[in-house]
C-alpha cells in the first residue's frame, strides 16, 4: 500500500469537514484498513474516523460504501426487533460523495466517531457475553427484512472455505522442519475433507443466504463506557449476502478464546448463543440449528487456514508486526478447533436443548 504523508492526510481529512483540524492519529487494531482518529474544532463532530479502504482486499470500494449506505438507510425503518444498536454515519465529501479518491488512486472515507465507546479484547463478565449474543441477534433480526439482492458482493469468496483450501493447495509448501508449520500442515490435512459442510448444505437448499455482517468479531462491537452495553457494530465492509452461520461461528471463535489461548470457553458460548437465539428464534429454522456445531468448528479452522496461507504467501493480506505472526495466529486458531472438537458432545447437547426449547 502507498504511504501518505501527514500533510496529505490533513488535506484528505479537510475534504470531509469544514472544521479546523487539531490532530490526526493512527487508531484501532484492525487488520485490514488503515484507520485514523481525526480531532477537530467542532461542536457537533469533534472527532471522526478517517479510513483508507484496503483495495487489495476490497477491489470495488465504491460498492463497499454503497452497501453501507443501503444498510444505514434500512436501519432507519422501525421494526419488531430490539433496537439498541446504532450504526456509524457516513460523512460525505464537500462534493457530496461517499468517499474520496486521492491522487494515488487510494479510496478514503470518514465516519462519525461513536463516542463514549470502547472495544474489548476479551470477555470478562457474563453480562458482556449476553450483550454480544443480543447484539449479533439484533443485527440479524434487523437485516432480515433487507433483500440480499440490494447488496453488492464486496468480497467474492469470503467465508467460502473450499476456496481458501484450494488457494492453500496452490501455494508452494513450506519447510516442514519448523514444528509450527508441521502442526498447521498436518492439521489442515486431517480437517480438509470437512471444509465444504456449509457450502454443501447451501447447495442442497438446507441453508440459505441472508444479509450478514461478515466480520462480527469482538473488537468490531462497541461497548458503551457508561453502561457497558453494546451500542454499535462497526466494520461494515463485509455486509453482504452469506450464511448467518459464518457470523455466528466467527463471533464465537473470537469471543470464546479467553484467558487460556487455544481453549474454547463453553460457558461464554452458551450465553452468547442463548441471547442470540432470543433475538432470532422466530426465523431460525431447524436446519439452521442443525448446522450450528459445524459452523462453530469450521470458522476458526477457516481463519487458521487463511492466516497460514497468508504466512506462506508472504503476509500480504493481514497486517503483521513480525514475519511469524500469521503463523502464530494460525496455530492459535487450530488449537481452538481442537478444543472445540474435544467438547463436541457438550456443544451439541447445548444446541439440541436450544432447538427443543423453540419447537
Ligand atoms: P478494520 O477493517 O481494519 O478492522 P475497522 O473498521 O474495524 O477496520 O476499524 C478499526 C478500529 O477503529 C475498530 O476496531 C475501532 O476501534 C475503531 N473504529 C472504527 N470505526 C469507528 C467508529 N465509527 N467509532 C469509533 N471507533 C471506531
Ligand atoms: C480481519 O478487519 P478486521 O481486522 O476486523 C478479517 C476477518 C478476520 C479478522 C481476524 C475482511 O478483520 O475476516 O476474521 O481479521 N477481515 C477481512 O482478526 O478479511
Ligand atoms: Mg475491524
Amino acid at each position: 500500500m502507498n504511504t501518505t504523508t501527514d500533510n496529505e492526510l490533513h488535506t484528505i481529512a479537510r475534504q470531509f469537514t469544514g472544521a479546523e483540524i487539531i490532530s490526526i492519529q493512527n487508531y484501532g487494531s484492525g487488520l485490514i484498513n488503515d484507520t485514523f482518529l481525526v480531532i477537530c474544532h467542532s461542536v457537533k463532530y469533534p472527532r471522526f474516523i478517517l479510513q483508507r479502504i484496503n483495495q487489495e482486499v476490497f477491489p470495488k470500494p465504491e460498492w463497499v460504501m454503497k452497501n453501507i449506505q443501503t444498510l444505514i438507510q434500512h436501519f432507519q425503518n422501525p421494526g419488531q426487533c430490539r433496537q439498541q444498536l446504532t450504526l456509524p454515519e457516513i460523512f460525505s465529501t464537500h462534493h457530496g460523495c461517499l468517499f474520496l479518491v486521492d491522487n494515488q488512486q487510494q479510496y478514503w472515507r470518514a465516519l462519525n466517531f461513536i463516542g463514549d465507546s470502547t472495544t474489548l479484547e476479551n470477555l470478562s463478565q457474563n453480562s458482556d457475553a449476553e450483550q454480544v449474543g443480543s447484539a449479533l441477534g439484533e443485527f440479524h433480526c434487523r437485516v432480515a427484512g433487507l433483500a440480499i439482492t440490494k447488496l453488492h458482493d464486496t468480497l467474492p469468496g469470503f467465508h467460502i472455505t473450499p476456496q481458501y483450501l484450494e488457494n492453500y493447495h496452490q501455494t508452494k509448501p513450506a519447510n516442514k522442519e519448523n514444528p509450527d508449520i508441521k502442526f498447521c500442515q498436518q492439521f489442515i490435512e486431517r480437517f480438509q475433507n470437512r471444509v465444504d459442510v456449509l457450502e454443501k448444505a447451501k447447495q442442497q437448499g438446507l441453508l440459505s443466504d441472508r444479509v450478514i455482517h461478515g466480520d462480527p468479531k469482538l473488537n468490531n462491537l462497541l461497548f458503551s463506557k457508561t453502561n457497558r452495553k453494546i451500542i454499535s457494530i462497526i466494520d461494515l465492509d463485509t455486509v453482504k449476502p452469506g450464511l448467518v452461520h459464518y457470523d455466528i461461528g466467527d463471533c464465537l471463535r473470537s469471543c470464546c478464546q479467553t484467558d487460556n489461548p487455544g481453549r474454547f470457553d463453553l460457558d461464554i458460548c452458551e450465553l452468547i448463543l442463548k441471547h442470540y437465539l432470543i433475538q432470532t428464534k422466530q426465523f431460525f429454522t431447524e436446519h439452521d440449528y442443525d448446522y450450528l456445531y459445524s459452523a462453530i468448528e469450521l470458522l476458526p479452522f477457516e481463519l487458521g487456514l487463511r492466516f497460514f496461507t497468508d504466512y506462506l504467501q508472504g503476509n500480504h493480506y493481514f497486517k503483521t508486526s513480525y514475519p511469524e505472526q500469521n503463523l502464530e495466529r494460525a496455530c492459535q486458531q487450530f488449537q481452538l478447533v481442537q478444543s472445540i472438537q474435544e467438547q463436541r458432545p457438550q456443544i451439541e447437547k447445548m444446541i439440541t436443548q436450544f432447538k427443543h426449547a423453540k419447537h
